[in-house]
């Protein structure tokens, strides 16, 4: 129980008088929580909470947003990067309802991010009042859980089991909604409880140590076993965990984009990326393993490629803390249902020290083939146009590997997931599962919050960041540190690479025309650059990264360019070509 002395600027109540007002219980909430920043937008049916928010605003920063899906991406940005609950506020109807990408992006990659909604009077509801949206409804499949809170005495215990639900298990967005009567009616408080058991809800499992052993089993008699690790080690803060039992198992490892930087990008057994742009040797190699071990991580379609083609060799173990993921899409030999954080030392504890050079080799091989047929030409390309993994490679070398990452979704997403080099955990904010265009720049300076000590480069393509670029709006008010990097195509690239494979080169609506966006930072305040030309590459990103605040460079780069390699949707993951003749 916290103690009854209220962290707001205006007197502290007496022990007689202990009535707050449901807004104050809010804030006092959020403090015990230790959140520190909120994303937000005001509205009248959350007017209450900004105006108890005033008295507040020393203890609880406050972030203007330009919009809420704004409000959103930052909090998972922030979340992402720091490892705590993401906070927003917003108000109800149009305000409730903008959140909706957000929460559907957080929920498919488990952000935890608690929503605070304002919602009308409790005695209009159902009655079509203005700005009411039934937001439980609409929300209910794309959160982990939802809340209409209509009296002030429930708002503590329902914000503690918001925080415990976000941020436990299996994380996700959870949306509280809160009538104005609720926020605006005192009650007597009794202070905050964190909240650490909800029956019914189980988000650690007792772990049945007969499948660690027998997952021990498969491993040790395995002749090519293969790890495939994401976000999940991330997400359980099992990175040294996972790599004292990679480097004790000797195991060949790949990535799936949510999981890159779990373990630094060049560790001599990482081997790549998994997935349609993945790297040749760990999508053809998934076919050939003959112990399969997968490690927080999902088995996305966009990793699996066609799932009847998939892995059918290999027997599979799953380690994962949601059991609705075990056998999900694919078939588990050994499931071991709990917290990676747990079943790693476990697990280590069991398997044999063991190397596997031959075939860490063969995964080298397919390594040079994918260079001489695709990487060597798209770092240092031959031709006079820049390509985006060539940005991508000067990037690596100007922040040593230290940098976060933020990107949008589009082809410069998977050459910047492809190519980016990792030293760092925490350091890969995309949106994987949801796809969501738009969500880089607004993530960034969520994640410029949650980690302040580092520097965030946002890459973005021209298509999305005319999505939320006006959150150089919130940027220019309140400087975070945001390093902007468009990779310009003009094309909405990744569309019009689908068009030219597979629809005969038909563009359709993806010649998308800019504006001068040096001159629209320039009109928020954000210095920039625009350059086009090799010989201005380095001094031009040296210009981004050393400027003192925010800065935005914009690169052209190859119109046409495609990224390679692709898994061509409906084919299976050893069906990977590395040029568009193989397809
Ligand atoms: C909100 C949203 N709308 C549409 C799409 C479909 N989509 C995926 S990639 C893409 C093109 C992105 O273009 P751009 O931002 O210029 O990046 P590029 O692919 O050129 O790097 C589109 C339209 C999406 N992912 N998200």
């Amino acid at each position: 129980m916290e103690t009854l002395e209220l962290k707001a600027k205006k007197p502290t109540p007496s022990k007689v008088d202990t009535s707050i007002s449901g807004s104050e219980a809010v804030l006092e909430a959020l403090i015990a929580e230790q959140v520190d920043t909120i994303f937000g937008y005001p509205g009248g049916a959350i007017m209450p909470i900004y105006d108890a928010l005033y008295d507040y605003n020393d203890v609880l920063k406050h972030i203007l947003v330009r919009h809420e899906q704004g409000a959103i991406h930052a909090a998972q940005g922030y979340a992402r990067t720091s490892g705590k609950t993401g906070v927003v506020f917003a108000t109800s109807g149009p305000g409730a309802t903008n959140l909706v990408t957000g929460l559907a992006d957080a929920m498919i990659d488990s952000t935890p991010v608690v929503c605070i909604t304002g919602q009308v009077f409790a005695h209009l509801l159902g009655t079509d009042a203005f700005q009411e949206t039934d937001v439980i409804n609409i929300t209910t499949p794309i959160t982990k859980w939802n809340y209409q809170v209509t009296d002030a005495t429930e708002i503590p215990a329902a914000l503690a089991k918001a925080f415990y639900i976000a941020g436990s298990g299996r994380p996700g967005p959870v949306l509280i909604d809160i009538t104005k009567n609720a926020q605006m009616q005192m009650f007597d408080y009794a202070g905050y409880s964190k909240c650490n058991h909800i029956r019914s809800y189980r988000p650690k499992p007792i772990v049945r140590k007969e499948y660690v052993e027998q997952a021990a089993a498969l491993i040790n008699s395995a002749k090519k076993p293969f790890i495939i690790w994401g976000q999940g080690v991330i997400l359980g803060r099992a990175e040294k965990e996972f790599k004292t039992f990679l480097e004790k198992s000797g195991i060949p490892a790949a990535w799936t984009i949510m999981g890159a930087g779990a373990i630094p990008t060049d560790h001599p057994q990482s081997v790549g990326m998994l997935g349609m742009h993945g790297n040749y040797g760990p999508n053809v190699l998934t076919n050939e393993c003959d112990v399969l071990i997968a490690i927080g991580m999902r088995f996305d379609d966009r990793v699996t490629g066609r799932l009847d083609k998939y892995a059918k060799q290999a027997k599979v173990i799953h380690l994962d803390i949601d059991p609705s993921e075990i056998d999900k899409n694919v078939k588990t030999t050994v499931p071991v249902w709990g917290d990676c954080k747990e079943t790693l030392p476990m697990l280590t504890a069991l398997v044999q020290e063991k190397v596997y050079p031959e075939w860490l080799g063969q995964f080298n091989d397919h390594m040079e083939l994918e260079k001489a047929k695709v990487i060597n030409e798209e770092l240092n390309p031959s031709g006079e146009i820049l390509t985006m993994g060539e940005v991508i490679n000067v990037l690596n070398k100007l922040t040593d590997g230290n940098a976060i990452v933020v990107t949008d979704v589009g082809q410069h997403q998977m050459v910047t997931c492809r190519y980016a080099k990792f030293n760092l955990s925490k350091s890969n904010i995309t949106s994987g599962g949801l796809g969501t265009m738009g969500y880089a720049l607004p993530a960034a300076i969520g994640a410029a919050y949650g980690d302040p000590t580092r520097t965030t480069v946002a890459v973005i393509g021209d298509g999305g960041f005319q999505m939320t670029l006006q959150e150089l709006g919130t940027i220019m008010q309140f400087k975070p540190n945001v390093k902007i990097l468009i990779l310009n195509n003009q094309f909405l690239g990744m569309v019009r690479q689908w068009q030219q494979l597979f629809h005969a080169k038909r563009y359709s609506f993806v010649d998308i025309t800019s504006p001068d966006f040096v001159q629209v930072a320039k009109g928020f305040g954000i210095p920039g650059n625009s350059i086009a030309k090799r010989e201005d590459l380095e001094g031009a990103l040296k210009q981004m990264l050393d400027h003192d605040g925010s800065f935005l460079l914009e690169v052209f780069v190859g119109k046409e360019n495609n990224v390679f390699p692709m898994v061509p949707q409906g084919r299976g993951v050893a069906e990977i070509v590395l040029s568009r003749e193989e397809i």
